[in-house]
């Protein structure tokens, strides 16, 4: 089985004041839009749609939170560098991005 086939959809997180309050350890995937960020959590998963894949740049919008044990989480992290998304979303994404890359605790993975 593969180890991390037990992972599920926790929440999406649109402001930072609702982040898990149980985290203790996140593995968090960042890296440019449309790098495979989310292809990566599912194919970690063997699930072909626990995170929403899309040829499209810029498909994740918001810190989305898969479980896989109690307290621990892979986070899907919307990409960097889609030019083309409207500047009000984009700073919107940099408004989460910025303090989580601060505060995504302990690890992190970079696509
Ligand atoms: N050839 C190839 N394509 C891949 C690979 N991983 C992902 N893709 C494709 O790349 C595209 C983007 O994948 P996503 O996983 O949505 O990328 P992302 O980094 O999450 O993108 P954003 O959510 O926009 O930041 C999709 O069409 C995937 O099928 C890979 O290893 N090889
Ligand atoms: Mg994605």
């Amino acid at each position: 089985m593969p180890l991390f086939q037990q992972a599920i959809f926790h929440t999406t997180v649109a402001d930072l004041r609702d982040l898990p309050t149980d985290s203790q350890c996140e593995v968090a995937f960042a890296g440019r839009s449309n790098s495979g960020k989310s292809s990566a959590i599912n194919t970690l998963a063997n699930h072909s749609r626990l995170a929403f894949v899309s040829k499209t740049p810029g498909r994740t919008q918001h810190l989305n939170y898969f479980r896989l044990d109690p307290g621990k989480y892979f986070v899907d992290l919307p990409g960097y560098g889609f030019a083309k998304a409207p500047e009000a979303i984009r700073s919107q994404w940099e408004g989460l991005l910025a303090p989580i890359s601060v505060t995504v605790k302990r690890c992190a993975a970079w696509c």
